[in-house]
């Protein structure tokens, strides 16, 4: 009988604050802008991903949301099968990539070692949300599953949970790491950290340096926090991957963005989460949300992510922060909106129960719904 070796993770979804919209590589996944976010923690949105090897597995599948296996065509590194013969996806260019670290990093260095590279993999992955709940899974479901694939291979010892530099030192650091999350999808790579998390577009045609990297912990700001708010739990008429592309294609506005925007901005909110200034970064994720849509609506035919709630949301949230800085002279809260209509509203923990009565009484909740349950979920430590 012959060993089954295996290795769980957990990532978490992320909330950009500067956003990620194009890429000036579809295949490698490279973006034209640089982006920021933060990470939600493991108890509020995550998936969790099981992999497994083990020379007796025949194929290799996938199991997502326990529904049934997919068949995943993987050619083993030593194989004579010609990389054409199979299928090129996100997927296979992700564990392609992990197979050859193993190869070069534990095999050809240890005789000894398990030659698991050459094995197939079962990998099973659940989000501890709806799919249909309109938030992004695929980048905590990519992170998950590159950190759970590493782990199985021996490569990295940290969690997405740990500080940079805590622990054993991992053979595969979790920037090298986001380089391969990356090529599941570009916001995977984010989510391999904890805290305030910057992705560099960098500027290499090989994508190398192109990676995440954690700016501060969550521990820095635990009093910041996260309320997102369900306004439709739909999937998106428009695709992130494929939106973002024909505003690359047809935006004049995204140039402008990428070049005189995004540089100063990224500057900017790093400095406020160094200083924990709530007033800075509120109000750049506020104006980064509003242009990420306003170039989805100068994309032609345009893009309409957010609805009716969401623009009736951003004006709620601009009168408390009015009437709030004639007050007090600090803003209290600030929204930001992906590629759908559900809002995300971060703001200091002292303010929550303001601001979910305040939505809750303009937005009630009909009994019985989805929302009922999942409506407005406060993000603990951000
Ligand atoms: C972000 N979004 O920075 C931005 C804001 C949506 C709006 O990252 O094609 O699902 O897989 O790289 O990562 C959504 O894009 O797209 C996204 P692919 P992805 O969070």
């Amino acid at each position: 009988m012959s060993t089954i070796y295996q290795a769980t993770t957990s990532a978490p979804v992320n909330i950009a604050c500067i956003k990620y919209w194009g890429k000036r590589d579809t295949t490698l996944i490279l973006p034209t802008n640089s982006s920021l976010s933060v990470t939600l923690s493991q108890n509020d949105l995550s998936s969790t991903t099981s992999s497994s090897t083990s020379p007796s597995f025949p194929t290799t599948l996938l199991w997502l949301n326990n529904l049934p296996p997919e068949q995943i065509d993987l050619p083993s590194l030593s194989s004579s099968t010609s990389p054409s013969a199979v299928a090129d996806t996100r997927l296979t260019r992700c564990l392609l990539q992990l197979k050859k670290l193993r190869k070069e990093l534990v095999e050809d260095k240890d005789p000894s070692a398990p030659k698991m590279s050459e094995w197939n993999l079962h990998i099973a992955s659940y989000n501890n949300f709806p799919t249909a709940a309109g938030l992004a899974s695929s980048a905590s479901g990519f992170a998950a599953l590159t950190a759970s694939v590493a782990a199985l291979y021996g490569l990295n010892t940290f969690s997405s949970e740990q500080e940079q530099g805590q622990g054993n030192d991992p053979l595969v650091s979790a920037s090298q790491l986001s380089l391969i999350a990356r090529l599941g999808s570009g916001s995977a790579c984010r989510s391999l950290f904890g805290g305030f998390v910057s992705w560099s577009a960098g500027s290499l045609p090989s994508g190398t340096d192109s990676l995440a990297t954690q700016i501060a912990p969550a521990s820095h700001w635990p009093t910041l926090h996260a309320l997102i708010c369900i306004v439709n739990a739909q999937k998106k008429a428009t695709s992130s991957t494929s939106g973002m592309q024909r505003t690359v294609q047809t935006s004049a506005l995204l140039q402008h963005r990428i070049t005189d925007v995004v540089p100063r901005r990224m500057e900017g909110i790093i400095d406020a989460i160094k200083d924990r200034d709530f007033d800075a970064f509120g109000r750049i994720t506020m104006d980064d949300s509003n242009q990420f849509h306003a170039v989805a609506l100068d994309t032609s035919p345009p893009i309409f992510y957010m609805n009716d709630v969401s623009r009736s949301i951003i004006l709620l949230i601009e009168e408390l922060n009015r009437v709030s800085l004639l007050t007090s002279r600090h803003l209290v809260a600030a929204y930001t909106f992906d590629a759908g209509p559900n809002a995300v509203i971060y703001a200091e923990e002292k303010h929550i129960p303001t601001i979910v009565n305040l939505v809750l009484r303009y937005f009630p909740l009909e009994p019985g719904t989805f929302e009922d349950k999942l409506g407005v979920l406060g993000g603990k430590d951000a």
